[in-house]
């Protein structure tokens, strides 16, 4: 854990989420400000600061996250497709440096990326 670190600190429970899913490896929790109907953030418990701090020691949690991705996707009823995001670094306007990836569903999402 990260103790300076927003989200690891709400894997600790140490500050609240509206938790959706949760096992020994992956977290899973509302937006709190969500940008579709369904829109739930999924993020390793071991602290990977974005998609640019993956490697060959730490890729089975993004494996594991895809795993748990299409279970939370078909618990929330998005059964008309939906979306994976992850933001990483700057450009990308990443704000919070814990990797995670945004599902988003529940309407017909924008067709343009950027
Ligand atoms: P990104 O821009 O990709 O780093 O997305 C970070 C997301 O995290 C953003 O959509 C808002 C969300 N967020 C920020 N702070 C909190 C929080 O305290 N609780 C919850 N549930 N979500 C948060």
């Amino acid at each position: 854990m990260m103790s300076d670190c927003l989200f690891c600190k709400i894997i600790a429970g140490e500050i609240p989420s509206a938790k959706v899913y949760e096992d020994d490896a992956v977290y899973a929790f509302r937006d709190i400000a969500p940008m579709a109907p369904v829109h739930v953030l999924v993020v390793p418990k071991q602290h990977i600061a974005s998609a640019d701090g993956i490697t060959p020691e730490n890729s089975a949690y993004v494996a594991r996250i895809f795993e748990v991705i299409p279970k939370i996707a078909a618990a929330e009823g998005l059964t008309n497709g939906y979306r994976v995001i992850t933001n990483c670094g700057e450009d990308a306007c990443q704000s919070v440096k814990h990797l995670h990836f945004h599902i988003l569903g529940g309407k017909k999402l924008p067709d343009q990326m950027a």
